[in-house]
Formats: C-alpha cells, structure tokens, sequence
C-alpha cells in the first residue's frame, strides 16, 4: 500500500510534468501562431526573382538589304488618247539616269486589264531609236546569263521580280552596246551585241525574239547577234498575284524595282518605240527614215511628240489597248524631260 502510494505520487509527478511540457507546448504554439504576420515578407520572398530576364519588346526587323516594294502603289494612266502628233513636230524622252524612288522613268501597265503591250505570248519585235553619249552609262552586263542584262544601264524593262514565271525580259546598255535578255521560268540567256550605240548619235535598235526561243538584235538595220535560248511563253501571266507594285509594268529608261546602284539606269535619249507581235527582221534592212504608221502587228507605237505633260499616248490602235503610259518624273536633273532632239 505504501508502496502504491509512492507509486501513485510518482505518477501525478509525472503527469503533472506532462501536463506542464504539454501546457509549453500549446504556449509555444501559439506564440508561433503570433508571430506568423511577422514571416509575410519571406513569403513575398517567393515570388519571381526580379533579374528574370524579360523579354526584348524590340522585334526584330528584317534585315536592312531585303528590297521592301515600294508603297506607292501606281495607278494606271487614265488620260485620253491624243494622237495629234503634227509632222516635223517630233520630240523625244530625255532620261538622266536617277534610277530610284520610282522616278525619271516611263511606266506603260500591261495587265489588270492585259493590254497588247504585253507581247511575248507570240514572236515579237521591239524597236526604237536611241541616242547617249560616251562614258554616259558605265553598267556592264554578263553576257551569255540567266538575267545577265539587268546589271546594264536598263532602257526598256519588262523584268518581274525573281524568276520569270511565264517570262520577263529586257534590253540594256552594255558599255554602250546593246544587250537583250530573256526568262521563261528559271531558264534564259542575256544576248550582248558589240555595235557601239553611245556615240552621241542617234541610232535605231531592234530586238526579235521567237516563242521558239531564238533571239536577235539589229542596230541601224544591221545584224548585231543572234542565238537561240529558252523556247516558251514570255508575255506576263493574267492576273498575276505579286507583291511588286512594278511587275505589271513596261518600265523605260531605268530599272523597275530600284534594287539597288548594280542596276543602272539609262541617261540618254529614247524616241519612237514600237512593240510588234512578230518578227519583224530576219536579215539586213534599211532603218527606218520617218516615223511608223501603225498595222496590223502593232502592238503599242509611241511617237514621244506629246512635247509637255506626264502622258505618253500609245498610237497603235490595237485592239484591248490602248496601252497608254506616263512620265514619273524626279530628281537631278530632274527627268524624263522632253526633248527637241529627235529623229522625228
Ligand atoms: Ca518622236
Ligand atoms: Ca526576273
Ligand atoms: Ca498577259
């Protein structure tokens, strides 16, 4: 008994220290509890770190050399035609070679609608007078190459951007010779001729090109080369999705696209273009000593007699045109500007 009781003392000793550690426990605990609102700021400490890197709110550009089309886009000529062209009264287009900006050109559009400029789904010959002095238009051109003309000084450009789809082509100086080229697809040659045209005289250039793929060039009537390259279709496809504005277009005196100082454009004089749908010359001829009358394979015909304005009237008569153009004029000197010196 005794002994039990010692026991049980020793028991509420026991459970009295128990009571006490659970008591400090609780006592604990709860000052834990308030101390809580104290810790907040570690928990704000768990948010994202400040240095993450963000990411740059610049996107990047494309590179600076991607040519980027031009705005503005062109509207087509909506002049009515003239054609008063009194004789003895002839003017020509004067180019000074500026070759950017879309200006110092003429622009004929030849699609939406298609107009009759736009040859090349058959033979066709194209012919003008032209006249530049030496040391005028340095470009040079790589003869015998798939657009191989275009690094030449561009006097009638009738490229699209890229590879030539149906077809593209187009007729420069080459240190003062002539050259025509010309695509279908991926396929095509530049054709150099070797007569000197940049003499500061006037001279008459025809170029023929059948859908067979042969290629000709005459200068005052006489043969200047001649080959054979890729046969097919070369006018421009109807309707044609581009994103270059000029693609649809005749562009004289200077390159279409301005991509850039390695294609030139002309400085020179420009008179009496006529585009046919057949080849006109197979052999020698005896240039022509007054101005063309317009017949049946006239395609566009433009005596450049306007004299003023920005209009150039297209005197063929053939049928789905005319195939009107106009004067984007620029620059310094600013040009085209028209001119009394003409060979008609
Ligand atoms: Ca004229
Ligand atoms: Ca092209
Ligand atoms: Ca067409």
């Amino acid at each position: 008994m005794k002994r039990s009781r010692r026991i049980e003392r020793r028991y509420r000793i026991v459970k009295a220290a128990l009571a006490g550690a659970l008591l400090a426990l609780v006592l604990a605990g709860c000052s834990v509890s308030a101390q809580e609102p104290v810790y907040l700021p570690l928990v704000a400490q768990n948010q994202a770190p400040t240095d993450t890197p963000i990411p740059p709110t610049n996107t990047p550009l494309p590179p600076t050399d991607t040519p980027v089309p031009p705005t503005d886009t062109p509207l087509p000529p909506t002049h009515t035609p003239t054609a008063t062209r009194a004789p003895g009264s002839g003017s020509s287009v004067r180019f000074f070679g500026n070759g950017r900006d879309a200006i110092d050109r003429i622009v004929i559009p030849i699609d939406a609608p298609e107009r009759p400029a736009d040859v090349g789904a058959t033979d066709f010959t194209i012919e003008f007078w032209i006249k530049a002095e030496p040391g005028a238009n340095r470009g040079g051109v790589s003869c015998n190459a798939n657009d191989g003309w275009i690094t030449g000084n561009i006097v009638f450009d009738r490229d699209i951007y890229n590879e030539g789809d149906y077809g593209d082509f187009g007729i420069a100086l080459n240190n003062g010779a002539i050259a025509f080229g010309l695509s279908v697809g991926f396929e095509g040659t530049t054709l150099c001729g070797s007569r000197n045209v940049a003499d500061n005289q006037w001279h008459h250039v025809a170029v023929t090109r059948r859908t067979n793929g042969d290629m000709a060039i005459f200068v005052d009537g006489q043969p200047d080369g001649a080959t054979r390259s890729a046969a097919g279709d070369a006018s421009y496809r109807n309707g044609r999705a581009t994103m270059w504005p000029w693609d649809p277009y005749i562009v004289l005196g200077a390159e279409k696209h301005d991509a850039g100082a390695e294609y030139p454009s002309f400085n020179g004089w420009l008179d009496e273009l006529r585009i046919s749908n057949i080849v006109r010359y197979t052999a020698a001829f005896t240039p022509p000593t007054a101005p063309f009358a317009p017949d049946a394979n006239t395609m566009a015909l433009y005596h450049f007699d306007e004299g003023t304005g920005v209009n150039v009237s297209d005197s063929s008569g053939a049928p789905g045109g005319p195939s009107h153009g106009q004067l984007r004029v620029g620059g310094n000197p600013s040009g085209p500007a028209w001119s009394e010196d003409s060979p008609f």
